[in-house]
């Protein structure tokens, strides 16, 4: 095992993976802008680096600096949490040939998925569902973009191979449309991931977003620690997460894990992982992999009791997985809610120092966040200050649970969206459960506040 990890992320994912690194004996180094030196996770750690100016361009991004910083500190590994440079094979690679491990997949894995058209190619392959649409880019030639959306059916969705996450997309409803939007997607493709490339799938008009989490090691062992149901969200950033996904019969969870677990056998994968999948009229359509570990993760740790951040560790450090498939057992319910710094309102982003703070507690409820009184939350990052999760032994139970937590709760001196969240928990439409990705802003829209 590694004896001193640097962790090269910031606020509650930094915390995180330190609290991971504790309970495996293994030492810390956080790596820091000057935005965040007074930041109490920093002064946990064993040993911290100032990398730069809070710009993330000259500090979490600062790929140079980081390396440096584990060269001083003698760090054996590196841990990019979610966001920055975790997904950034570029970074796994000058990780790895720096002397060091990335905590993560190897960076060709992270190249192949990074581009969207590779990343379909490789699980169309591998026996994963997807979603229909054109084989790989779309060719140049009109007539031919005109067949394939004939052979789909309208309408269909144009999306960028360098985009991922809502970024680099255009619906497309009729043929009178298509050949314009192709152009602009392509154009804005190549200005924003300097790659032109597009192509094409059915578009979905209701879907919910699921997604199977994996872990799997160097040696061929792969497994999946079930699904997660990320439908709740606002312009792609999600909101609220939980696990299971209401009313979906757990047979069908388990077809569509086994092949993801297959997949990741057959492509080599390694690490903690997660398949993005449409469901819709009971099907699960892959979309997009993720090669991180996510915000969400916590629910999926709450109903199987594995550690995914310390799972990640030990099969970065070679270690076989510790269980199979059959070891792993699901239960209960869990829901996660985000607690952002912004206006409940117009989700504006609402900086600044934090006067008052009383987080919840009680049976069955995490809370995985790096705030404090007198803490500061900065302008420059994320406005995510906390993650709350409820469990229970039922849906009902988890909810009941998560607005005891909201209630307690308290955030003062700047604002946040726990009454949003508290709302949430008593709606009708949540409380029966398999709402779309679009419910939220349909939600929002009919309150009337939702300024476009
Ligand atoms: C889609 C889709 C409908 N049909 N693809 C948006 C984020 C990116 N990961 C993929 N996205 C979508 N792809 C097809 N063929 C609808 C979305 C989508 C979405 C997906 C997941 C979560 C929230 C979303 C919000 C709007 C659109």
């Amino acid at each position: 095992m590694f004896e001193k990890i640097l962790i090269a992320n910031r606020g509650e994912i930094a915390l995180r993976v330190q609290r991971a690194c504790r309970e495996l004996g293994i030492k810390t180094v956080v790596v820091h802008s000057e935005a965040d030196r007074e930041a109490k996770y920093v002064k946990l750690a064993d040993e911290s680096v100032c990398i730069g100016p809070a710009p993330s361009a000259q500090s979490y991004l600062n790929i140079p600096a980081i390396i440096s910083a584990a060269e001083v500190t003698d760090a054996q590994a590196i841990h990019p949490g979610y966001g920055f440079l975790s997904e950034n094979a570029d970074f796994a690679e000058r990780v790895e040939s720096s002397g060091f491990v990335f905590i993560g997949p190897r960076a060709e894995t992270i190249r192949l998925m990074g581009d969207k058209v590779s990343a379909k190619n490789a699980m169309k392959e591998a026996g994963v569902p997807c979603v229909p649409g054109s084989e790989g880019a779309l060719p140049e030639d009109s007539k031919e973009i005109v067949k394939i959306a004939r052979a789909i059916g309208y309408p269909v969705i144009i999306k960028a191979a360098g985009g991922g996450g809502g970024r680099g997309m255009r619906v497309v409803h009729t043929e009178a449309a298509l050949v314009n939007a192709v152009q602009m997607t392509k154009s804005e493709a190549q200005n924003a991931f300097g790659n032109p490339t597009v192509y094409m799938e059915k578009f979905l008009e209701n879907p919910r977003h699921v997604e199977i989490q994996v872990l799997a090691d160097e040696h061929r062992n792969a497994v999946y620690l079930g699904e997660r149901d990320c439908s709740m969200q606002r312009r792609h950033q999600k909101i609220i997460e939980e696990a299971p996904a209401p009313h979906i019969a757990s047979r069908h969870i388990v077809r569509i894990g086994e092949r993801c677990a297959d997949a990741c056998r057959r492509i080599g994968y390694r690490g903690a992982g997660t398949f993005e999948f449409l469901y819709e009229n009971g099907e699960f359509y892959f979309i997009e992999m993720n090669t991180r570990v996510q915000v969400e993760h916590p629910v999926s740790e709450a109903i199987t009791g594995i550690d995914i951040v310390q799972e990640q560790i030990r099969v970065a450090a070679g270690e076989k997985l510790r269980f199979k498939q059959r070891d792993i057992n699901f239960r209960g319910h869990a829901i996660e809610c985000r607690i952002n710094a912004e206006d409940p309102f117009t989700f504006v982003p609402s900086p600044g120092k934090i006067s008052f703070y009383h987080p919840p507690g009680g049976p069955g409820i995490r809370v995985d966040s790096h705030i404090y009184q007198g803490y500061t939350v900065p302008s420059h990052y994320d406005s995510m200050v906390a993650k709350v999760i409820a469990y229970g032994d039922t849906r009902e139970q988890a909810i009941r649970r998560m607005r005891i937590a909201l209630s307690e709760m308290s955030v003062e001196g700047i604002k946040t969206n726990i009454a949003l969240h508290q709302e949430l928990m008593h709606d009708a439409r949540f409380i029966e459960g398999g709402t779309s990705i679009h419910y939220l802003e349909e939600k929002l829209a009919e309150k009337g506040e939702v300024k476009k």
